[in-house]
């Protein structure tokens, strides 16, 4: 195996002190400034610097949470079931609470208090949160009250949006999210069966029509506004996969910061049209390529979880188990502003610190070479701090000796389910990451390392910063490979 020079699992100190909790940061080496954030105007960067979503640097480091306060929709997304949430900002998965105002907050309240690093309320179904505004209008206004550090967020299909931009804007809401699958209504058809507006439902293309006309106007509006615009689109093999770049296009073109493609999910178990019809989605590298061919037009989100619409913590990790209404109403808020400020100052510290240490080692070893990904274990805040076998998924990690960019994460089922690997799960997690050169994480035991070698997976173990990791690695991955005349 290549031999990790940065800390061990039993002399992790310094990784240790880099999670929240903990503000005091002692690194050897990070982390810079991935391109595409490079490229975003200061006054934008600190309006994103803490949005999990909208900030893939943040994603490591701050939390979200959702609360379920809008069940009804307006629409009909073939790839929806009304019983599931909404698959535009969810994976399918039953809601099965939804709030009022009033306990959403009191959930928010709660969570803030508990996971400091939480920054973001969404709220993003399980319907449209525009089509239950009442709801959802109200749970903004008891939240901004009461903890102004929040960041709100709103996730909608747009056909309402402009008759609520003035109530968005008094809101302060900065972050919107409009999910547009098209621009053509005939593409349109095939995706949305009926759309329901000022109390009438239309059917086929008709209604497809009027939503089309109705997202355009509302990202006119949001970009009047100078409201932060993220667009997701949902991509559907055969039906809209080869339009995504001309919806990229039309978004850009009308002022969206970022766009989410998001591979279609379904299965007939979800009871939705497409996925009774036998409607498949898109695998990773068919993903991969329209978010490529997309990427040179604006910035692409590649982090997306596909989260709940009750999801709370990490983009990559789901807490809300230990949220449920019966246990939160029970928890009293303990909300506390100057705490809250605290950690956050600790995790840019942290950032600062692992981004100066990385432009400084840049200058001095700079030694671009081929690119090669890389598959890492981390429970967050951008450290190597997991074992191979409790992965639930995997971030990857693209590598050329200078340069450590997130370009996505693939997930899996843990290897060990009850102590014991089990050896078809590994199988699938080697697919799953077949195109790697290399596995870094806390610890991978003996069977899985041999497995992953012959799979052609060098095993890494490490507890660091992941850039400082990926860049060891990279450096004695080439180093070995140079001597035996493959790179
Ligand atoms: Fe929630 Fe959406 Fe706001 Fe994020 S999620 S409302 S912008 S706070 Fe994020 Fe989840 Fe993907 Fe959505 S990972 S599904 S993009
Ligand atoms: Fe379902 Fe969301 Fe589509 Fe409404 S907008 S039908 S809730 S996926």
């Amino acid at each position: 195996m290549l031999q990790s020079t940065g800390l061990t699992n039993s002399d992790s100190s310094a990784a240790k002190t880099a999670t929240p909790s903990t503000p005091k940061v002692s690194v050897p080496c990070g982390c810079g400034p991935s391109a595409s954030q490079a490229a975003v105007p200061k006054n934008i960067q600190e309006r994103i610097a803490k949005h999990p979503c909208y900030s893939e640097d943040a994603h490591h480091h701050y939390a979200r949470l959702h609360v379920a306060v809008a069940p009804a929709c307006n629409i009909q997304c073939n790839y929806c079931n009304r019983k599931y949430d909404c698959a535009n900002e969810s994976r399918p998965g039953v809601v099965s609470e939804v709030l009022t105002p009033e306990e959403a907050a009191h959930k928010a309240l709660v969570i803030a208090g508990k996971i400091p690093q939480m920054t973001v309320l969404g709220i993003a179904g399980p319907g449209d949160p525009l089509a239950n505004p009442k709801h959802t209008f109200r749970t903004f206004e008891l939240v901004a009250e009461q903890a102004p550090d929040i960041k709100l967020c709103l996730s909608s299909n747009g056909l309402m949006l402009t008759e609520y931009i003035d109530k968005i804007k008094e809101l302060k809401i900065d972050h919107v999210t409009l999910t547009i699958n098209m621009i053509d209504p005939k593409i349109g058809e095939k995706i949305y069966p009926w759309v329901r507006y000022n109390r009438k439902r239309y059917k086929g293309i008709e209604g497809v029509r009027i939503l089309h006309e109705k997202q355009m106007e509302a990202l006119d509006a949001l970009r009047e506004a100078d409201i932060l615009c993220k667009v997701n689109s949902v991509m559907i093999p055969g039906v809209n996969d080869q339009h995504l770049a001309e919806v990229n296009e039309v978004i850009r073109s009308k002022g969206a910061f970022l766009h989410n493609i998001m591979p279609l999910i379904s299965a007939p178990e979800h009871g939705t049209h497409f996925g009774l019809t036998g409607q498949r989605g898109p695998s990773p590298k068919e993903l991969k390529a329209v978010q490529d061919s997309c990427s040179g037009n604006m910035k692409m989100m590649r982090h997306c979880r596909q989260c709940r619409a009750d999801a709370v913590g990490l983009l990559g990790e789901d807490r809300s188990q230990e949220f449920t209404k019966d246990k939160f109403l029970e928890m009293t808020p303990e909300y506390d502003l100057a705490a809250r400020q605290e950690v956050h100052e600790g995790i840019e510290k942290f950032t600062a610190e692992v981004k100066a240490a990385q432009a400084a080692k840049i200058a001095k070893t700079v030694k671009k070479g081929p690119k090669i990904l890389l598959a890492v274990a981390t429970k967050g805040n951008r450290l190597v701090n997991q074992h191979f076998g409790h992965a639930k998924e995997f971030q990857i990690f693209e590598v050329d000796g200078a340069d450590v960019k997130f370009v996505a994460h693939r997930k899996v089922d843990h290897y060990c389910q009850t102590g014991y690997g089990e050896k078809a799960t590994l199988e699938h997690i080697i697919e799953t990451i077949a195109d790697c050169k290399g596995v870094l994480a806390s610890k991978i035991g003996l069977c899985p390392q041999e497995e992953l070698r012959k799979a052609g997976l060098e095993p890494f173990e490490a507890y660091d910063v992941i850039d400082k990791v990926a860049l060891d690695f990279y450096e004695q991955f080439t180093q070995s490979n140079e001597s035996m005349g493959v790179l």
